[in-house]
């Protein structure tokens, strides 16, 4: 009885070991198809030639710590077969959602692109004056700088360098700049000292003016540049420095 049962489970065993290891070289090439590295291919046949050999215990007091850990290379090797395995599992219908929701999400991803770089590049209509910051909330906003009057001013920030620019779309003609120098009308102690002026035709800057005034004028002049430029798409004066308490455009004004 004893050694039947001992040539019936050595036999057995035998045949099964071959029939095993044969299968087991195709299941670890189809799961090297499947994008398991060699490491994780060996893992899994570790962890299911340890749990061949081990004893599962009867009662809960018998559980070993060497159980405990088997059991978690066994999850650990379930999930990295879940993960190889699982669009392997896809029906026909699941596999072309998949393939579309991907190919849709890589479209949309370029359509959100494109359209934010058109927004972002794309000058606004019309004229727009924008700038690095203004004294207050309330007062001395950047289009004061173009509002054709000559009482209003950009005032910067106290004590601050800056900048202003003015776009246009469509672009236009500049043969002349003008510039009023600011002065905090009934205070005179805000002027532009050190600019520098940018001309832009067609996107590049065609025309560069570097201008000082020496000190606070309380009744500007009128600062004039020949320019002679078409499609002029953007002006933009760069505040190097400033009289007293910061800087102040009064206008800024082409023909
Ligand atoms: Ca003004």
């Amino acid at each position: 009885m004893d050694s039947g049962t001992g040539t019936g489970t050595g036999t057995g065993t035998g045949t099964g070991a071959s029939s095993s290891s044969s299968s087991s070289g195709r299941v670890r090439e189809i799961l090297g198809w499947r994008g398991l590295s060699p490491s994780r291919l060996d893992d899994v046949e570790q962890v299911g030639k340890a749990l061949r050999e081990a004893e599962v215990p009867d009662w809960d007091e018998d559980v070993t710590p060497k159980h405990g850990e088997l059991f978690q290379r066994l999850v650990s090797v379930q999930r990295h077969l879940d993960r190889a395995m699982a669009p392997g599992l896809l029906s026909k219908r699941e596999i072309a959602w998949s393939r579309f929701s991907r190919v849709g999400g890589v479209i949309a991803l370029v359509l959100v692109a494109a359209i934010g770089s058109y927004l972002g590049l794309r000058t606004p209509p019309g004229i727009n004056v924008t700038a690095s910051g203004q004294w207050s909330p309330d007062y001395g906003q950047p289009d004061w700088a173009i509002d054709g009057n000559p009482n209003t001013e950009w005032q910067l920030p106290n004590n601050q360098a800056g900048w202003l620019e003015i776009t246009m779309n469509p672009p236009v003609r500049v043969d002349r700049l003008r510039v009023l120098n600011g002065h905090n009308r009934n205070y005179n102690d805000r002027a532009l000292r050190q600019v520098t002026i940018e001309i832009y035709s067609d996107g590049e800057v065609a025309r560069t003016i570097d201008h000082t005034w020496d000190s606070i004028d309380p009744t500007p002049e009128w600062d004039e540049f020949d320019v002679g430029l078409s499609d002029v798409d953007k002006i933009r004066v760069d505040v190097h420095s400033f009289h007293r308490f910061g800087g102040a455009l009064a206008e800024i004004a082409w023909e």
